[in-house]
Order: structure tokens, then sequence, then C-alpha cells
């Protein structure tokens, strides 16, 4: 099953979309692996964010991310990061479709509620950056057969 890594931003925790967003994971089928709210650190921030390291908007990426509790979680399914990133939505406001979460929530480009992983590299690059490998919870639902 491939893994990804989520997380609530400071925004979604603020204005308390924390449990909107999981049940949202969780309706779909997807499985919980780790999930905990946290302050990112600086270094976090930077090693989360270093693809956009140098670009105009990447001084308030981070300093964004770093402005209060962030929930952070693993999350596993069958294409789970694609499937996830539709779920989230387009990253431009304007173009985020009602029924994902930015769509649904979010009405900034900048204040975006959550981040997804974008690809199987990124995931486990930022899994590894928030989670030690003992974090993550191997166990076994029997309805995972009535998903897939
Ligand atoms: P994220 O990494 O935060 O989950 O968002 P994403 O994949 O949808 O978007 P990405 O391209 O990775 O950009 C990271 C964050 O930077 C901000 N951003 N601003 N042109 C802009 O002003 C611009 N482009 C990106 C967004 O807040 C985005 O979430
Ligand atoms: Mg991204």
């Amino acid at each position: 099953m491939e893994k990804t890594f989520l997380m609530v931003k400071p925004d979604g925790v603020q204005r308390g979309l924390v449990a909107e967003i999981m049940g949202r994971f969780e309706r779909r089928g997807f499985q919980l692996v780790a999930a905990k709210l946290l302050q990112v650190s600086q270094e976090q921030a930077e090693r989360h964010y270093e693809e956009h390291h140098g670009k105009p908007f990447y001084d308030n990426l981070i300093k964004f991310i770093t402005s209060g509790p962030v929930f952070a979680m693993v999350w596993e399914g069958d294409d789970i990061i694609t499937l996830s990133r539709t779920m989230i939505g387009k990253t431009n406001a304007a173009e985020a479709q009602p029924g994902t979460i930015r769509g649904d929530f979010a009405a900034s480009t900048r204040l975006n509620l959550i981040h997804g992983s974008d690809s199987p590299e990124s995931a486990e690059r930022e899994i590894a950056n928030y989670f030690s490998p003992d974090e993550l919870v191997v166990y076994t639902k029997t309805i995972q057969n009535w998903i897939y």
C-alpha cells in the first residue's frame, strides 16, 4: 500500500477544521498510520519546502507554516498520493473546485488549509521529516476487504 504525508496547516488548526479534514480521508476508506499535533521548527519548515527555496513566496511560506501548530498525519491506501491531492484541490484558490477541501473551505492560495505529498519520493522524505519509524503503526482493518 502507498503512504502519503498530509498536514493540516496552521490556518486549519486555528479554524477548527482538523476533524472535518481527517474525516474526509477516513470516510474515503484510507487507513490512518500516524498522527500528531506539533509546532513545525524552522529547520523542519526549510526541509519541507526546500523545492520552493528562492521563489518569491518562499519567505512567507516558511513564516506561515511555522506560525502555529499543525496536525501532521501519515495515511495509506491504493494510489493515495494522487487520490488525496484530488481531494485537497488546486493550489490556486480560484481553481479549487467545490467538493475539494480547498474548494469548500479555503479562500486564499496562501492560507490553503492542508498539505499533501506530490510524489512517492516527497512522501518518504516528508514522513521522515516529522515522524520516527516507530511512530508508524502497522495494523489490519478487516473493512479494507470492502474497499478494495
Ligand atoms: P503544499 O505543498 O503546501 O501542499 O501545496 P501545493 O503542493 O498545492 O503547492 P506548491 O506548488 O507545493 O506550493 C506550496 C505552497 O506555496 C504557496 N504558493 N504560493 N504563486 C504563488 O503565490 C504560490 N504558489 C504556491 C501555496 O500556499 C502552496 O500551498
Ligand atoms: Mg507542494
